[in-house]
């Protein structure tokens, strides 16, 4: 790959085997053209964040490296979603599979498909502690640093899956 950039997935699922649709899609990922997985967090069981009695989530972060633009990546991405026919219905609903791109190197991105980084990625337990997992020191476009997000963000009800 020529020039490449480092970018960051979230990956959830609460429907239909959630723990084999996102081992499934990390192996998906690891299959994207021009794209390498270079690492993958723990996973973790979690509280569904959205309306009405959900069952619980597995979430988990991978980091990429890719040659693609941002766009490129998220067509992916979504094709991924499809395959794991994922029905969008309610927004925060249940789903069988959730793809987030977190971040795509240092870049702000909004466009009406794509905001990066990610709306919510400061807010949520299941992907700060899952990317504390796979980096060190990590800063965002905006100078927060992870560490300080996290010393924020409370971890309860988010449970690391154990083997
Ligand atoms: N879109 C814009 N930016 C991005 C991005 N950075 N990555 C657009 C991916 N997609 C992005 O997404 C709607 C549109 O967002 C897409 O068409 C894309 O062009 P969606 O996945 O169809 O809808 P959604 O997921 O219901 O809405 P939204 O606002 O993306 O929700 P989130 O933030 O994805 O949250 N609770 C737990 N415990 N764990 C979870 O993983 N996930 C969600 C979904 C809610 N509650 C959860 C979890
Ligand atoms: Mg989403």
């Amino acid at each position: 790959m020529s020039s490449t950039i480092r970018a960051y997935i979230g990956l959830g699922s609460n429907l239909e085997n959630p723990r084999r649709q996102v081992e499934l899609a990390l192996t998906e990922i690891s299959e994207i053209p021009q794209t390498r997985l270079l690492k993958s967090s723990r996973w973790y069981q979690s509280k569904a964040v959205g309306p009405g009695q959900q069952p619980d989530y597995v979430n988990g972060v991978a980091l990429i490296e890719t040659g693609l633009e941002p766009h490129q990546l998220l067509d992916q991405l979504q094709a991924i979603e499809e395959a794991h026919e994922r029905v969008r219905k309610i927004r925060w609903g249940p789903r069988t599979l959730d793809l987030d791109l977190l971040l795509f190197g240092a870049e702000c991105i909004d466009t009406p498909r794509l905001t990066i980084p990610h709306a919510y990625l400061t807010q949520r337990n299941f992907v700060l502690y899952p990317l504390a997992d796979i980096t060190e020191d990590l800063v965002l476009p905006s100078g927060e640093v992870l560490e300080s997000l996290l010393a924020n963000c409370s971890s309860e009800e988010l449970f690391p899956i154990q083997d």
